[in-house]
């Protein structure tokens, strides 16, 4: 059990994130993409500033670490998710992608090592969604994880800086050309400080800047705030618990071995003549998806093979001798 407390000193890294899934809860939702970007206490603090009139704007943080993976859900999307996302079914299987396995959990704790602690993660709605359903995928995959990470909702926080600094007329409903009545919402916000809407929403990366772009101006105050009130990712509860058993080999955590570092460096890459094909093809190295050896005589020691022809030569020619007329 992991005590809710806020971190012990303000925190040095802010891991934005947003997922996008096969849809909302109650339909018990598995992650079809998910996007970190990292910035640094130190970059939120001192953005530079555009030249733009009547009021410059902070621009996009220059130092920022990356990570994005594109997740096989393993579950039909629901029309209404499949079709403001643009993701299908179909397309992660044509592109053979993997599902939320094991490489994607090393992935994330591999980018989380390298950021400088306390790190927050932080998500629009997170508390709501992102973490419990990131919480899910994890407990799922049955091995401890983001262990010391503090995460924090920026709907949560926004709200509850308006509500403190009794600003909420600052963040009243505005109309606007789609009728959309949601105060807190990303694509309002970013309205609301940048006067256009973001140009893409409901891709992962997409809504991870947009994201940034509004924390960005209000950056103090809601530092300030989530070192106060951010609270350890693993007192989140997950949104639902994974009963399904696995149907296949590949989905099955325990068939998912780490990938060996020997695999990971890159082998040269043999040149191989075919032929129906006028141009040399390029072989992968044996990686760990190869079959094991085996010991078929195409892997005979030559000496032997040369042993066998030469037995057989002599065969042949005896019994030719013993064949001719000289013989008869
Ligand atoms: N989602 C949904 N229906 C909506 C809004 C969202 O099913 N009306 C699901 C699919 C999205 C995920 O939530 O991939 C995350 O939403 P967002 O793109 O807003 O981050
Ligand atoms: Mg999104």
């Amino acid at each position: 059990m992991y005590a809710a407390e806020p971190p012990p000193r303000p925190i040095e890294t802010f891991v934005f994130m947003d997922l996008e899934a096969t849809g909302l809860p109650p339909s018990r939702p598995k992650i079809a993409e998910v996007c970190l970007f990292a910035v640094t206490r130190h970059a939120l603090e001192n953005p530079q500033f555009s030249q733009s009139f009547p009021k410059p704007v902070p621009l996009f943080p220059r130092l920022v670490d990356k990570l994005c993976v594109c997740v096989n859900p393993d579950k039909p999307f629901t029309p209404i998710a499949s079709s403001i996302t643009g993701l299908t079914n179909e397309v992660f299987d044509r592109n053979k992608k993997q599902s939320f396995n094991i490489h994607v959990l090393h992935m994330i704790t591999a980018f989380f090592n390298r950021q400088h602690p306390p790190i927050c993660l932080v998500a629009h709605n997170g508390c709501s969604y992102d973490f419990p359903l990131l919480k899910a995928e994890l407990d799922t995959l049955g091995f401890p994880a983001l262990d010391e990470i503090y995460c924090a909702d920026t709907i949560k926080a926004m709200k509850a800086l308006d509500n403190e600094n009794n600003q909420l007329h600052q963040f009243i409903y505005q109309p606007n050309p789609f009728g959309s009545k949601k105060k807190y919402g990303l694509r309002d916000l970013y309205f609301k400080f940048y006067k256009v809407y973001p140009l893409n929403s409901h891709s992962a990366e997409e809504d991870v800047i947009t994201l940034i772009s509004i924390f960005q101006q209000r950056a103090r105050e809601l530092l300030c705030w989530m070192d106060s009130n951010a609270r350890p990712f693993n007192t989140m509860k997950a949104m639902y618990k994974e009963t399904e058993s696995y149907t296949s080999f590949s989905r099955t955590p325990e068939n998912i071995q780490p990938v060996h570092p020997s695999y990971l460096q890159r082998q040269p890459r043999r040149r191989v003549a075919t032929s129906c094909s006028l141009f040399p093809v390029e072989v992968e190295p044996a990686g760990i998806e190869s079959s094991p050896p085996n010991n078929s005589s195409s892997d005979m020691p030559d000496e032997i093979k040369n042993m066998l022809l030469f037995s057989l030569g002599l065969l042949i020619i005896t019994w030719i001798a013993f064949r001719s007329p000289e013989y008869s």
